[in-house]
């Protein structure tokens, strides 16, 4: 399986987020992607290509111009008001406020995200817009023809909507790659979300259409971030109404669990006669995972991958969570080893 990846992720690097009432060093950090491509390198699972530049024409699929304008001028906006540390935002539109659009630069930050999870940075825009052309390196693969490719994206993008950042999410990775297929002649796209946390910004994006299917299998938001969006309830709306279906497990779980959910949604995937998967692949379903309580352990993987492979679909992996840094290179590789040796 080829992996498209770029160094820019490097340029994305928080300093800090709010846990448990301290300021920590961030998660979502530079070491996750730099653990995985050695991972790839280690198993030679393939070819390791830097991603072409297609452009923000196939990001604005999914973002809106202002958004992308937003993000992408955010920092320069920043130092030029003489700022210091990390762009974060600290107020938002919530129940009885009004959701205007302010001039100031925080009141626009509070605008477009929804949590204190995704700093802008020096080079947070770059790095964002990399993973983006790196999602459509490997779909492009795939609508040339290939079974399957790795997206080594980072930072993630399950979280992010149409013209919100926040979960450490900035531009939809997954949600563009779906698109760009639709926009190139397919008809129905799936998207598994098998990270820990439920993929609001994916649901949100594609909750009113019918040609993209949705599942997730995630922590129950009553209890785990992102919390307000992720219920069993959620079914999509008009013409999306019966393509969106979420999997919501109680913190402790196991593979044995976990697994069940994943055949209900492999299934329904099934049943849709999808032409192309989309995996949203975070591996903080980890035992060890630092921020996160479900009990998947190593070998459990290799089964993930197999069990996605007997769908049959050609099959784009695009990377989203996972924060044990030392294991996620092998959690996440062993998911795309389950699934070639299913392949072969
Ligand atoms: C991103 B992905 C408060 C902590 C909130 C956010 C978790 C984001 C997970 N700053 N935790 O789905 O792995
Ligand atoms: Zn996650």
């Amino acid at each position: 399986m080829l992996t498209y990846y770029s160094d820019d992720h490097h340029l994305h690097h928080g300093s800090c987020e709010l846990i448990d009432g301290q300021l920590m060093p961030c998660f979502e950090k530079p070491q996750r992607a730099d653990h995985i491509l050695q991972r790839v390198k280690d198993r030679q699972l393939g070819e390791v290509r830097a991603p072409k530049d297609f452009g923000r024409a196939p990001i604005e699929r999914i973002h809106s111009a202002a958004y992308l304008e937003f993000f992408a001028s955010a920092w320069a906006r920043w130092q030029a008001q003489n700022g210091t540390g990390d762009l974060l935002p600290y107020t938002w539109p919530a129940r009885t406020l009004r959701a205007v659009l302010p001039s100031s630069l925080h009141g626009q930050f509070g605008y477009y995200s929804f949590d204190a999870g995704a700093p802008i940075t020096a080079g947070t825009w770059q790095a964002a817009y990399s993973a983006a052309q790196v999602a459509l390196s490997a779909q492009a693969h795939i609508a040339g023809g290939a079974h399957s490719a790795f997206a080594l994206c980072r930072p993630p993008g399950h979280h992010a909507a149409g013209e919100l950042m926040g979960g450490y999410c900035y531009l939809n990775n997954a949600a563009i790659a779906a698109q760009a297929f639709l926009d190139q002649g397919y008809a129905r796209v799936a998207i598994l979300d098998v990270d820990y946390h439920h993929g609001n910004g994916t649901q949100d994006i594609f909750y009113a259409r019918s040609d993209v299917l949705f599942a997730s299998i995630h922590g129950d938001p009553l209890a785990e971030f992102p919390f307000f969006l992720g219920y069993a309830d959620e079914l999509g709306e008009g013409a999306g109404e019966g393509y969106n279906c979420n999997y919501p497990l109680p913190a402790g779980s196991t593979w044995e669990t976990w697994s069940a959910a994943l055949e209900q949604a492999c299934q329904r995937i099934a049943g849709y006669a999808a032409e192309v998967l989309v995996v949203s692949l975070g591996v903080d379903t980890f035992k060890d995972d630092p921020i996160s309580q479900f009990k998947l352990d190593s070998p459990d993987y290799l089964a993930m991958g197999r069990r996605i492979a007997a769908l049959g679909l050609p099959t784009l992996f695009v990377m989203e969570g996972g924060y044990a840094v030392e294991a996620i290179g092998v959690n996440a590789v062993n998911v795309l080893e389950g699934f070639e040796a299913a392949n072969l």
